[in-house]
């Protein structure tokens, strides 16, 4: 919320603003999203969260990006039930201990069961219980649903657009766009702290990235959290052959979400084991300020820790809020 007399951030950017922003010279823009990091963050901390995939593959709905479809043969996905509460548990330790300050659980479901939600609720209760953040994605909701999760204490839920409106059918085709915005509206209205961001890389113009950031700066309240994926092409999968994006355009991406965004953590979330240091380096200045962290994702890899804490001191980075550990 926004101090007496300050001004809150814009939620009426149009589309020809945006896209005049993706347009301006490297440095200018760099800059500019820079400029707006240090006036709402500290510019050297970094927030950590680590995933678990805590119910694994087998999902009906067609993501074209996504191994966990089972409409996807020949992916590399060991599917895996719903896990046990004291599994999960055990893994969000081992996360604490090494540094993490949240804990994000993903299920790959359309929309979760009753009695499944009910084990989820218990997740988060024990696993907030250990001081950690909880965040969980877990599809559609309903309502009642996210009053559940809010009533166990759940701090943010991940739900993502994805992509622009215009392109999201070439990419699902089995939910629409604004069941994902309904679904939004419900983890709001419930209290729970939103995360919400999309893909880069997956086949879509400028214009369409443009009009995705524009699309979550455009929401009633900004999302806390805005991952910012790049497309991690997975053998099995429709979008495994497409080429990866011009590095120099995720960075882009990542400087308009910022300035967009000013007061909201953009995470440089999936496709970080294809991105060399000095790329994401770029990313945390042009507003990156949080990262998923440990080795795996939900079913693909991420940077090995040894390598994310070289990295940070490197930098300078500090993990925020979770004392010395990089
Ligand atoms: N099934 C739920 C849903 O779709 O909302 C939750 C889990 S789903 C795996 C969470 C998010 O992971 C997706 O919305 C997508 O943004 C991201 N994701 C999945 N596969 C990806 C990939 N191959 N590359 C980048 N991001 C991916
Ligand atoms: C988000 O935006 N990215 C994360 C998290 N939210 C759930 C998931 C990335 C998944 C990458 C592919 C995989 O590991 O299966
Ligand atoms: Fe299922 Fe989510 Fe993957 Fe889509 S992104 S196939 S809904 S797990």
């Amino acid at each position: 919320m926004s101090a007496p007399g300050e001004a809150g951030p814009r939620h009426d950017w149009t589309r020809a603003e945006v896209e005049a922003l993706y347009a301006l010279p490297f440095n200018d823009l760099l800059h500019r999203a820079h400029t707006v990091h240090r006036a709402h963050h500290d510019p050297n901390a970094v927030q950590v969260s680590t995933l678990l995939s805590i119910k694994t593959g087998g999902c009906p709905e067609d993501c074209a990006y996504c191994p966990q479809s089972a409409r996807h043969r020949g992916t590399p996905v060991e599917p895996a039930p719903l896990m046990e509460v004291e599994a999960v548990v055990a893994a969000a330790e081992r996360a604490r201990a090494a540094g993490a300050t949240r804990f994000c659980m993903g299920a790959a479901w359309r929309s979760p069961r009753a009695r499944d939600l009910e084990r989820v609720c218990e997740m988060v209760r024990r696993v907030k219980a250990l001081g950690l953040e909880t965040c969980v994605t877990l599809g559609m909701l309903t309502r009642a649903q996210a009053e559940r999760l809010a009533e166990a204490g759940l701090d943010y839920y991940n739900h993502n657009i994805d992509t622009s409106p215009d392109f999201y059918p070439e990419i699902i085709s089995t939910r629409r766009f604004e069941e994902r915005l309904e679904t939004l509206e419900h983890v709001r209205a419930a209290g729970i702290r939103v995360c919400c961001g999309g893909i880069i890389g997956m086949g879509e113009s400028r214009a369409q990235r443009a009009e995705m950031l524009r699309v979550l700066a455009s929401l009633p309240r900004h999302p806390e959290s805005v991952p910012i994926n790049q497309l991690v092409r997975v053998p099995g999968t429709p979008l495994a052959d497409l080429p990866p994006p011009d590095p120099f355009e995720l960075v882009r991406t990542i400087a308009v979400a910022r300035i967009l965004m000013p007061r909201s953590m953009v995470r440089l979330s999936a496709g970080r084991t294809e991105m060399s240091d000095e790329l994401q380096a770029l990313c945390f200045h042009a507003g990156a300020n949080s990262i998923f962290y440990g080795e795996r994702l939900l079913t693909t890899g991420n940077p090995d820790t040894g390598h994310d804490r070289a990295l940070f001191r490197r930098l300078g980075l500090r993990p925020l809020g979770a004392g010395t550990h990089a």
